[in-house]
């Protein structure tokens, strides 16, 4: 049955034959791939598994933690702790790095992840995903926070899974960004889209429309041109897709082009977004960049932001590389003043969020 395919194994120790370490990344690769089937399995029981609902416990985003939040954090570390692969391991769902028990020995890689992205859309029967970054430890000895908080550059691997009417795994290891297909009857993901490329160009872009009032001028003038379609500024029609679970709108864009947003806004100014950089941003920017689109806050490509906390968020603007580059050009004609006075049309008039607001 596997006759002529590629399974995610020997494509990785193909990828990565030669030095040492690198067949331990790729050993590491196939570990997390174990837990990525355990999470396959349990998500595709739905209701009928029990594992649906929430367990009454906060995360450290003040996030409400589901059943399967938990279950796949502790498939990811099980799966990955004892083989003497990591030297550490950060999830979404710990306050702290892990504290990997002292029988099993160190290894050269940090682990970061968030075991069940898009969550909230597991009771709803929508694609969920898994997304993780592998980072090599510089130095001998326990991690300390610092080994953690470097920048998406520094990334040797990344990639996400999807749990949706197939489950796919998408993933990097520097060279492209490769896609396989989990074959249930044999257990094995299968080689099915090498080498993706993300159009340069699109006319697809996903956001969530209900914080328009709170986004910056420059994200609010694209999203308006964007809408005024063929009358407007861009002379064609775009359409608009939002699935609210991270992993699912970027597969999309992967497979078809398109650009995701999730800008920075001022519905809570204490976050300067919504997604968070060490195991949502980071190694989505990587296989985005990876498969020739770009991942950028509007301000700084993605994977040059230097780390300053474990959670730490920042705005997300990523896929079909010439949007993302014009999104570029609206911030800076904003910072510096060079761009013609912008007002959504939110703000116009009467408007949906408030009488009489004028601009
Ligand atoms: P959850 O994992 O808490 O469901 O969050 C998912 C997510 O971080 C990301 O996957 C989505 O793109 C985004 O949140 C959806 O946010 P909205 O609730 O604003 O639609």
């Amino acid at each position: 049955m596997l006759q002529g395919r590629t399974t995610v194994s020997k494509f990785l120790i193909e990828q990565l034959r030669g030095a040492d370490d690198q067949a331990d990344l790729a050993a590491l690769l196939v570990d997390v791939t174990a837990a990525v089937k355990a999470i396959a399995a349990m998500t595709a029981k739905g209701a009928l598994g029990g594992f649906l609902g929430s367990l009454g416990t906060e995360n450290v985003q003040g996030e409400t933690q589901k059943k399967l939040d938990v279950l796949s954090n502790e498939a990811m570390i099980q799966s990955c702790e004892w083989g003497g692969l990591v030297a550490g391991m950060a999830s979404e769902e710990l306050d702290e790095p892990y504290a990997l028990p002292e029988q099993f020995e160190r290894g050269a890689y940090l682990l970061v992840f968030d075991p069940l992205d898009g969550s909230s859309n597991i009771d709803v029967n929508v694609s969920v995903g898994t997304i993780f970054s592998v980072l090599r430890m510089t130095r001998l000895g326990e991690p300390q926070m610092a080994d953690y908080l470097r920048p998406g550059l520094e990334q040797v691997a990344a990639g996400y899974a999807i749990y949706g009417p197939a489950t796919m795994l998408v993933l990097t290891v520097g060279k492209g960004t490769h896609g396989f297909t989990l074959d249930r009857e044999i257990g094995n993901f299968i080689l099915t889209h090498p080498d993706l490329r993300i159009p340069e160009d699109t006319s697809e872009f996903a956001i969530n429309a209900s914080n328009e009032r709170f986004w910056e001028p420059p994200v609010q003038r694209y999203v308006a041109e964007c809408k005024a379609g063929k009358t407007g500024d861009r002379g064609r029609d775009f359409n608009t897709r939002w699935i609210a679970s991270m992993v699912a709108d970027v597969h999309r864009i992967l497979m078809r082009g398109g650009i995701f947003m999730y800008p920075r806004d001022t519905k809570d100014p204490a976050r300067p977004g919504r997604l968070r950089l060490l195991y949502e941003a980071n190694p989505i920017g990587m296989i985005i960049e990876q498969a020739g689109g770009a991942a950028s806050t509007g301000r700084q490509r993605i994977l040059e932001v230097q780390p300053e906390s474990l959670h730490q968020r920042v705005p997300v603007m990523l896929g079909s590389k010439n949007e993302i580059e014009r999104l570029e050009r609206y911030h800076r004609e904003y910072d510096s003043g060079l761009d013609k006075p912008f007002v959504s049309p939110l703000f116009k008039d009467r408007s949906l969020f408030g009488d009489g607001v004028r601009a």
